[in-house]
């Protein structure tokens, strides 16, 4: 199996900056030799052009940086479809989890059902009328989904919208009031912390990957690093307490790889300004290894 990994140094869409020294922050810690000791061909490595702070112009705007979200999601979705046709598995790097805008770009121009798994403590379905903090990384299902102005049906190249029926949650705990009605009206199926301490992580991926694999053509695992309790990743920018411990999330990835269902992934939010001795992009690296393959035995 070949994977190509596409680094998306991109953080104006966070709270905070910093998620956009998360891709080399997960090479350092070690990601490339994980993959090649799993045995996988790393089919390319490509980085995309991304605007910074000092790029950018003073944001005046209440919608934070919506230019400079737009022109990285257009990149990214060029760099996912090329991926997909050469037959590699896309391992995007984020950056912040706006990037998943244009990675969910780049699927649905090969996947015509394509069903998501969302890890994250929060929901990221506002828009750009409802949002509270203007931030793009709380919207981007929001555009996966055609809610908000800014959305998929605006990047060149795109497919269809994500259907809401093959999209599923786990990890959240920090949901907004808006957000909270737009999963009930789309009855978004959700797994929160109380519902993986009430049924058990291994029940919880069991039935989200049945919510995202019915009627699917493939299956994307989009990884909001802040789904993890801060003491175990304190490397993000939006950190909440009460999140998935090491064995949780280990076992999380290591079930879903075992099914051999997810054809792409991306894990998002690593903050090395907010880290301990690079804990949460070593965390970041095994947690790919284990979607990827990695055993114990
Ligand atoms: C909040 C926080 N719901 C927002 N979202 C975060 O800004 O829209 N997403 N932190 O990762
Ligand atoms: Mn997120
Ligand atoms: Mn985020
Ligand atoms: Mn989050």
């Amino acid at each position: 199996r070949q994977v190509a990994i596409i680094k998306v140094p991109f953080g104006l869409g966070g709270a905070r900056g910093g998620a956009e020294l998360g891709p080399d922050e997960l090479i350092t810690a070690g990601l490339k030799r994980e993959i090649a000791r799993l045995g996988l061909v790393l089919s390319e490595e490509v980085r995309v052009e991304c605007p910074s702070v000092s790029d950018a112009p003073i944001e005046r705007n209440r919608v934070k940086y919506l230019d400079e979200v737009r022109q990285v999601s257009e990149r990214v979705c060029t760099e996912v479809s090329r991926a997909v046709a050469d037959g590699s598995f896309p391992l995007v790097l984020g950056g912040d989890h706006s990037v998943a805008i244009g990675t969910l770009a780049g699927l649905t121009s090969h996947y015509s059902n394509l069903g998501v798994i969302w890890f994250d403590a929060h929901a990221d379905l506002n828009t750009e009328e409802r949002s509270l903090s203007g931030n793009m990384h709380g919207m981007s299902l929001a555009a996966a989904l055609g809610h908000s102005a800014f959305n998929l049906s605006h990047i060149p190249g795109v497919g269809p919208f994500i259907n809401p029926s093959n999209l599923v949650y786990v990890g959240l705990r920090d949901l907004d009031e808006y957000e909270k009605e737009q999963i009930r009206a789309h009855g978004i199926k959700s797994f929160t912390m109380h519902d993986i301490d009430r049924m058990g992580i291994q029940c919880v991926v069991e039935q989200a990957l049945a919510v995202a694999g019915k009627g699917s053509d493939g299956i994307h695992l989009s990884f909001d690093m802040d789904c993890l309790d801060p003491r175990e990743a304190p490397g993000v920018g939006t950190p909440v307490p009460g999140g998935l411990n090491y064995r949780e999330a280990h076992f999380a990835l290591e079930l879903l790889a075992s099914t051999n269902r997810i054809t792409s992934m991306e894990l998002v939010e690593v903050n090395p300004l907010f880290d301990h001795n690079r804990h949460t992009a070593r965390l970041g690296v095994e947690l790919i290894a284990s979607l990827l393959g990695k055993r114990i035995l």
